[in-house]
């Protein structure tokens, strides 16, 4: 079963504590993980440099924030956070307590107004932000390690020293449309400061899924955004595609 799509799992429980609110300056969000013994748990690993990843994503995919809580000593996380309009939210908590394994729960949060709810956003392999271009290659193929390869570049010439970013060049995160599956997904090791980063990503399943790169250049974290749907290969796939299954 994907990530994501259960607030509680394996005896930790993401507990939000305060609401999210839209426009202004961001408010302080706060929440505790639950573990098993009923207590806020306070001892993490680092993951992709980080002890928490906080991915929060308006259901209709359309607004998207990864942010980096920081923990008190009684394990209440907290993050400056405004979200972009009213609506239903999913927030994604991705991390590794130090006495389990990696887990990656969710849970809804609600902002309050006019909730004016936008479709999907078309399908497409490049992706426009700021004055770069972020172009997608490789196919998401349904239960299958699927190679996907980002190529960054500003004001059309290939961006050959992005910064290091989560112990990577880039960091993805897939969701698939309709639920809101939090996709496994890995950078692949490389020496190269761009303008490829590459992924490889799980999809349990057919479907639209919604791709956010964040990458970092000239100091600034940025984020790409695109829609790719996941079908059954044709015998055509792209050399990009692992042909393992797990
Ligand atoms: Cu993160």
């Amino acid at each position: 079963m994907p990530g994501g799509l259960q607030v509680s799992q394996d005896g930790y429980t993401l507990n939000p504590i305060t609401s999210i609110t839209t426009g202004g300056a961001p408010a302080e969000f706060r929440f505790t993980v639950i573990g098993p013994d009923g207590t806020p748990v306070t001892a993490y690993q680092v993951a992709h440099d980080k002890k928490m990843h906080f991915i929060v994503a308006s259901r209709d995919l359309t607004s998207f924030q990864h942010v980096h809580p920081s923990m008190a000593p009684d394990g209440t996380w907290a993050v400056g956070l405004s979200v972009p309009k009213a609506g239903s939210y999913r927030a994604f908590a991705d991390f590794v307590p130090t006495k389990g394994k990696k887990l990656t729960l969710g849970v809804d949060l609600q902002a309050a107004g006019d909730y004016r709810p936008e479709p999907l956003p078309h399908v497409s392999r490049t992706a426009a932000v700021d004055d770069y271009t972020v172009n997608l290659a490789g196919n998401i193929i349904p239960g299958q390690a699927s190679k996907l390869v980002l190529t960054v570049s500003k004001d059309g010439e290939p961006v050959d020293d992005l910064e290091p970013y989560l112990g990577a060049y880039g960091h993805l995160v897939a969701l698939r449309a309709g639920d809101l599956a939090y996709l496994h997904v890995h950078p692949e090791e490389s020496d190269e400061a761009g303008p490829e980063i590459t992924f490889v990503a799980e999809a349990p399943s057919r479907g639209d899924y919604r791709l956010f790169l964040d990458f970092k250049h000239e100091g600034k974290v940025r984020t790409a955004s695109f829609t790719a749907t996941a079908t059954l290969s044709d015998g055509h796939a792209p050399s990009a595609t692992h042909d393992h299954t797990h």
